[in-house]
């Protein structure tokens, strides 16, 4: 059986599992919740980054990336998640939505596991820049219901922002793209069940300091 490393705040992590639901494959996998802050070198030796996510594959060989875990799960549902005629363009969502993810996991480990002294106050809000430009750039892409890897990834750089940044969320996410969103999730409510979340107590053996 495939296993995925992750956890479930984790967007990127994330982006794997509703990849995994749209195509009906999430029973194939097993998840395995690791948070990338532990401190042990468990994922190092699988991930030479040090993130999650991570997929095994059945013969043992490891695969890190989500765009490229993503693609390995698209090619197991035949390609349905990023039709060969809008393959650029959805490539490109991904990335902006990935960069968008980046910047504001950035933020967060910049507030949350830094210790106060050492913070940035500039760094921070060039991360949120890149986050509130992403997101007008995002909310300019001809996203519609349908389930391709664009609208998944647009769905869950959303779905993060309303649980890390609520308030950025309701006020610097372009109107047309929260109603977009609403539909989106009312016509799937059921990727609402592997949407980054805070279901889990943090693990208590977390390095804190990043200096
Ligand atoms: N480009 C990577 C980013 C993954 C990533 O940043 N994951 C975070 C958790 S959401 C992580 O593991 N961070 C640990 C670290 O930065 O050391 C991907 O798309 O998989």
């Amino acid at each position: 059986m495939l296993k995925l490393l992750s956890w479930p705040t984790s967007p990127f992590g994330a982006k794997v599992k509703v990849c995994l639901k749209a195509l009906n494959l999430y029973d194939t996998v097993e998840i395995i919740n690791y948070h990338p802050w532990q401190r042990d070198e468990d994922l190092r030796r699988l991930n030479p980054l040090n993130k999650i996510p991570v997929l095994i594959l059945e013969d043992g060989s490891v695969l890190y990336d989500s765009p490229v875990i993503c693609e390995y799960i698209n090619d197991m549902g035949k390609g349905a998640l990023i039709p060969q005629d809008q393959k650029f363009w959805i490539l490109k969502v991904q990335a902006l939505c990935d960069g968008i993810l980046d910047a504001a996991v950035n933020a967060r480990y910049e507030t949350h596991f830094r210790p106060e002294p050492l913070r940035s106050k500039d760094w921070y809000n060039r991360q949120i820049q890149a986050v509130t430009s992403g997101l007008d750039a995002l909310s300019l892409e001809p996203l519609d219901q349908s389930l391709t890897l664009a609208t998944l990834v647009s769905f869950v750089t959303l779905s993060y922002l309303e649980l890390r940044y609520p308030s950025m969320a309701r006020e610097a996410v372009p109107e047309h793209l929260t109603i977009w969103y609403e539909e989106f999730q009312s016509t799937y409510p059921w990727l609402m069940d592997v949407a980054p979340s805070d279901s889990l107590p943090l693990p208590s053996n977390l390095t804190s300091i990043i200096q």
